[in-house]
């Protein structure tokens, strides 16, 4: 199989155009469902208020401007000639439960959230730890766009063009000793700004995990914005990690401290349900979740209809050699 780039451009005239044309046809969050709930089942109910309330649309005009006639709207797919998902969609279903556990409700609680001034700081087992505040971080590399699938552990997709850069140019910089294993990441904890960490259904602050081998992959990013703008303060503002062969909660979002440490880091969702939310996390749709099949999933703006779920979800061409005589049924 000829190898297919992972990054492509797509010009924000496409998205503009694309948007345009969802609007025109009367694309409404309210053709949304609310997906399976990922709340362990042993920790009591949290699977959202499933409210029938839609969060305002974000408006992008301020934000876009065209200076040029916008080519065809088809030309943006991901490498796999897949749909992006459009800006309403993508900023309206978030899974971001420092907020709300409901997905429709996110962006409305962080329409106010201040994501400056912001640092970020990287310690632990390194030779060069560093405190970089955003601009910093884009300074390390160069700004790429990144069109790539999430594919969340509840069975719902989407494809979104990310900008940042790769997480290995900030672990080279930050210089990680030989000692060093796996990566933590670890989001703000903030009560008063995150509201949702006021519940104790869950061990604040959300934590994730890489080994230290998939985080120096070229496919895994610290985001710094989509579809062209900033990230939006529901998408993880103002920097997440994306790892898009892994279930979308390994993709930690407003991300304060990275630390290189020695051993497999605990994690919030394993924490929680170790069962149900394995430390590795790749996508795999032989390995069900306990409580509902991985085979297939739903794109967020596909309707009812479902598309077969692909291994490494569709990058183990670039990734499955990370994983060569481990046995992934039992390391999930
Ligand atoms: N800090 C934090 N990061 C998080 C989450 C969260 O609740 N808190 N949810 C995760 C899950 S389950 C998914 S599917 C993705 C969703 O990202 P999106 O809302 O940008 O699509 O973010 C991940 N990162
Ligand atoms: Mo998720």
């Amino acid at each position: 199989m000829k190898p297919i780039p992972s990054s492509q451009i797509t010009p924000e005239s496409v998205y503009l155009n694309r948007r345009q044309i969802l609007r025109g046809m009367g694309l409404g969050a309210g053709s949304l469902l609310v997906g399976a709930c990922a709340a362990p089942s042993t920790g009591g109910s949290s699977s959202g208020d499933r409210s029938p309330d839609v969060a305002p649309l974000v408006e992008p005009d301020s934000v876009l401007s065209v200076t040029e006639a916008p080519p065809v709207a088809s030309a943006a797919t991901d490498e796999l000639g897949q749909p992006l998902t459009s800006f309403e969609a993508v900023t309206n279903y978030n899974n971001f439960y420092e907020f709300t556990t409901s997905k429709e409700g996110v962006a409305r609680l962080a329409e106010d959230f201040v994501a400056t001034p912001w640092t970020v700081e990287v310690g632990g087992l390194v030779n060069n730890p560093q405190t970089f505040d955003v601009d910093g971080i884009k300074a390390l590399a160069d700004v790429e766009e990144r069109i790539y699938r999430l594919r969340c552990v509840e069975a719902w997709s989407m494809v979104v063009p990310w900008s940042g850069i790769p997480l290995a140019a900030l672990l080279k910089t930050v210089q990680p000793k030989a000692e060093a294993k796996f990566v933590r990441f670890e989001t703000l904890s903030d009560p008063d700004r995150l509201p949702g960490q006021k519940s104790r259904a869950f061990t604040w602050p959300y934590a994730e995990g890489l080994r230290l081998d998939e985080a120096m992959h070229d496919l895994a990013i610290l985001a710094t914005g989509l579809y062209g703008r900033d990230l939006p303060a529901q998408n993880g503002a103002p920097i997440r990690l994306v790892v898009p062969w892994k279930y979308g909660f390994k993709s930690i979002k407003s991300i304060v401290r990275i630390d290189l440490v020695d051993e497999m880091p605990s994690t919030l969702w394993n924490d929680q349900a170790p069962s149900e939310y394995g430390f590795f996390a790749n996508v795999n749709p032989e390995v069900d979740h306990p409580r509902w099949s991985q085979k297939s999933e739903r794109r967020i703006e596909g309707g009812l209809r479902r598309i077969d779920t692909l291994p490494f979800n569709g990058y183990g061409d670039q990734v499955a050699q990370l994983y060569a005589g481990m046995d992934l049924t039992k390391w999930f």
